[in-house]
């Protein structure tokens, strides 16, 4: 069993990723598992890798970096009931120090094989970040996020489907000056071109980054202290079409984070249909009307939501 450490900062994509590698590998004959590391009551990334019937299991009480028990009790129970030739960890959005605390312990047992710790960059919030405009998060944050990347046997750039040509050049000349990271890829995991060639580099990694890293206790304690966890579960019905209930009760809620000054960091939602289609979308300060597209064709007289979001108020970037 090949185990991946999939991180990278709040919503860059790991799960996107995750689930489109796994049923590509699976259509290949690979039995795959993947473990998620949600956090809170409404697990939504656990809801919608089980809805895609890749076999999942959940650390829920926190980041692997303080759960290595609770990781390897999961990884054991995938091993034992399914046996599966590659396993997907995802690690939460805010995780930090991962080769430091976990990757060490993971490298001695001898049960299955940690290949590599790939960390996920949102290719439009690393533009940001090398051209060194503002980023939506505070300084402390910004270390974790740059941790993140620095630790990584390979960063994926993602979402570059976002981009045009010339920013992207412009990401392959900068990243090598702002980061340490010498083994980089540009992908959109939206496209299953890029799959292959990303699975067939991951597969030839050989040295792994989870070896050499000492823990650093100071980096993330402080980093997210401001960060709010905001859930809900919450069903809807009319005989009609719950399309434009859904649609208030959202806007609704951005409203309220407005006047109370949260900001956005990461917003999920996952909504399922009676009919059991299920539409998974974040809401982004950055790209305020996706979600809204999306939900055009979201018809259904009933329908169940599930949603998990990270807000940061205001005050806190001061
Ligand atoms: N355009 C584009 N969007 C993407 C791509 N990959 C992921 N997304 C979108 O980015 C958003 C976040 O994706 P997720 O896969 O949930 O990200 P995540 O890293 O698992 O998020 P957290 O678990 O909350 O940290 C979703 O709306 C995805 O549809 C991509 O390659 N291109
Ligand atoms: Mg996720």
């Amino acid at each position: 069993m090949d185990l991946y450490l999939v991180s990278g900062f709040l919503g860059s994509g790991k799960t996107t990723l995750i689930i489109r590698l796994s049923k590509f590998l699976m259509e290949k004959g690979k039995k795959i598992a993947v473990v998620t590391n949600d956090q809170g009551k409404y697990l939504v990334d656990t809801a919608f890798v089980n809805a895609e019937n890749i076999p999942a299991v959940d650390v829920q009480s926190g980041c692997y970096c303080t759960n290595y028990p609770d990781l390897l009790r999961q990884l054991e129970y995938l091993q034992k009931k399914i046996d599966p030739d590659i396993v997907f960890a995802e690690a939460i959005g805010s995780s930090a120090n991962l080769s430091g605390t976990v990757g060490a312990a993971l490298l001695q047992t001898n049960d299955f094989r940690a290949k590599a710790l790939i960390t996920l960059a949102d290719a439009r919030l690393m533009l940001r970040r090398v051209k060194g405009e503002p980023l939506p998060f505070s300084e402390n944050v910004k270390a974790v996020y740059d941790s993140q990347i620095n630790e990584s046997d390979c960063l994926i750039i993602n979402k570059i489907d976002l981009l045009t040509k010339a920013d992207i050049s412009v990401l392959q000349q900068e990243i090598p000056r702002h980061f340490s990271t010498d083994n980089s890829r540009f992908i959109s995991a939206f496209c299953r071109r890029d799959l292959q060639e990303f699975f067939e580099h991951l597969s030839r990694i050989r040295s792994s980054a989870l070896r050499n890293a000492a823990p650093d206790p100071q980096l993330k304690s402080e980093a997210f202290r401001n960060l709010k966890w905001y859930e809900q579960q919450f069903e809807l019905e009319d005989p009609n079409d719950v399309h434009d209930a859904l649609l208030t009760r959202l806007k609704d809620m951005l409203n309220s984070f407005e006047k109370q000054a949260f900001r956005i960091i990461r917003f999920k939602c996952l909504v399922r249909t009676r009919e059991q289609n299920h539409y998974s979308f974040d809401i982004s300060p950055s790209d305020p009307l996706s979600w809204k597209i999306l939900l055009r064709d979201l018809h259904s007289t009933k329908a169940s939501v599930l949603i998990n979001a990270r807000l940061l108020r205001e005050t806190a970037l001061r």
